[in-house]
């Protein structure tokens, strides 16, 4: 049987044009570890991370002798006076939520938890240069990337609508991720930023490949073999898969937010309170008291630091009601398996 044709000539090694989505928050080296044993690209999420720690990841990678996918944010951090002013307020809002949970003290603001690529990742990309690193919100200035570049790293991009796409490419990057309004987690737009602009996977893929010139790799809503096929005869020559792979035993997913996924009936929602960027999760309780999308909510990513004590004290009583519940729309895949049988599923949809 032979093999698909590779996305890159570097990554021949793998056996399917099949990236495993990075998820932060929700996975580790294990994960990616567990992927690239079985044929498919792993992918190591940075944007949560120390310098240190990523450093740590990827010589676990690389110990291995598996290629691998460094992601990082590239977004641009809201300016100091804004953020002061949002955060007060989203405290004000939250303050009944703490007091119903015994949390009258609020800790005020605490540092942003996702940083956008900087100078010290480049660092530790240029120790330990992996083969692939992608981007979500855009694409760090020009300085950063041509260091990225000088490394012989293909680099991988976000797009949410066809004109990012093509602003993607004309930056150079090797391929356009092509992430349809099914997607779990983050939308990675940066141009486009009203979903109202934006459109499902299959179509946004079908405009991207009959538009671009480089390689066209769909995510959103692929969970199945028959919908690897789909998304190929749209013109992707990957795909990129997030939550099929959330429930595997080797992916960090916390308890309360897997009991959900294997919920077949749990609607998502795009909402922006749990970060302040718009991300598409499973409804709960934080989502009911503000609407999914809420102008209360602070700029990405400062909405989560004031989130975090109602988060644990509420999670410590077993419930899920501040939690991010990231999720896709298609949960057809969530399996508690090891990722290598979810590699396995969605690889079938590669064979002739
Ligand atoms: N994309 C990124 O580029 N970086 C991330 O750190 C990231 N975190 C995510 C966390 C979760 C829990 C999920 C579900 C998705 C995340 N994404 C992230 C989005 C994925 O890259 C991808 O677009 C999405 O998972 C594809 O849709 P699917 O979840 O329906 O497979």
């Amino acid at each position: 049987m032979s093999s698909p044709r590779p996305l890159f000539p570097e990554l021949a090694g793998l056996r399917w044009p099949l990236i495993q989505a990075p998820m932060a928050g929700a996975q580790d080296a294990r994960l990616a570890l567990a992927v690239g044993r079985a044929g498919a690209l792993g992918s190591l999420p940075a944007a949560m991370l120390a310098p240190e720690a990523l450093a740590r990841e990827l010589q676990r990678m690389q110990a291995a002798d598996l290629p691998c996918n460094v992601n990082f944010f590239a977004h641009r951090p809201p300016d100091a006076v804004q953020a002061a002013a949002t955060d007060a307020r989203w405290r004000q809002a939250l303050a009944p939520l703490r007091a119903e949970l015994g949390l009258d003290e609020d800790a005020g603001p605490v540092p942003a938890s996702r940083q956008p690529f900087g100078p010290a990742m480049a660092e530790v990309l240029e120790r330990c240069p992996p083969a692939v690193v992608s981007f979500h919100f855009g694409l760090p200035d020009a300085a950063l990337l041509a260091r990225v570049r000088a490394l012989g790293c293909r680099i991988l991009a976000s797009a949410t609508t066809l004109r990012e796409a093509q602003w993607l490419q004309a930056q150079g990057v090797d391929a356009v991720i092509a992430q349809g309004l099914e997607a779990g987690g983050h939308r990675g737009h940066f141009l486009d930023t009203d979903p109202d602009q934006q459109s499902g996977t299959l179509a946004l893929v079908a405009a991207c490949a009959r538009a671009l010139d480089i390689a066209v790799i769909a995510a959103g809503g692929i969970a199945t073999a028959e919908d690897v096929r789909a998304a190929r005869a749209a013109g992707a020559r990957a795909v990129q898969v997030g939550t099929a792979f959330l429930c595997c035993d080797e992916a960090t997913t916390g308890p309360l937010h897997r009991a959900r996924l294997l919920d077949p009936q749990a609607p998502t929602a795009l909402t922006n309170l749990f970060s302040g960027g718009l991300a598409r999760g499973l409804h709960n309780r934080l989502m009911a008291e503000f609407g999914p999308v809420s102008p209360l909510a602070p700029p990405f990513p400062l909405a989560s630091a004031a989130l975090a004590p109602l988060r644990a004290a509420a999670e410590r009583l077993g419930r899920d009601d501040f939690t991010p519940l990231w999720s896709g729309t298609n949960r057809a895949g969530c399996r508690a398996v090891p990722a290598a049988e979810i590699v396995e599923v969605l690889a079938a949809g590669f064979l002739p």
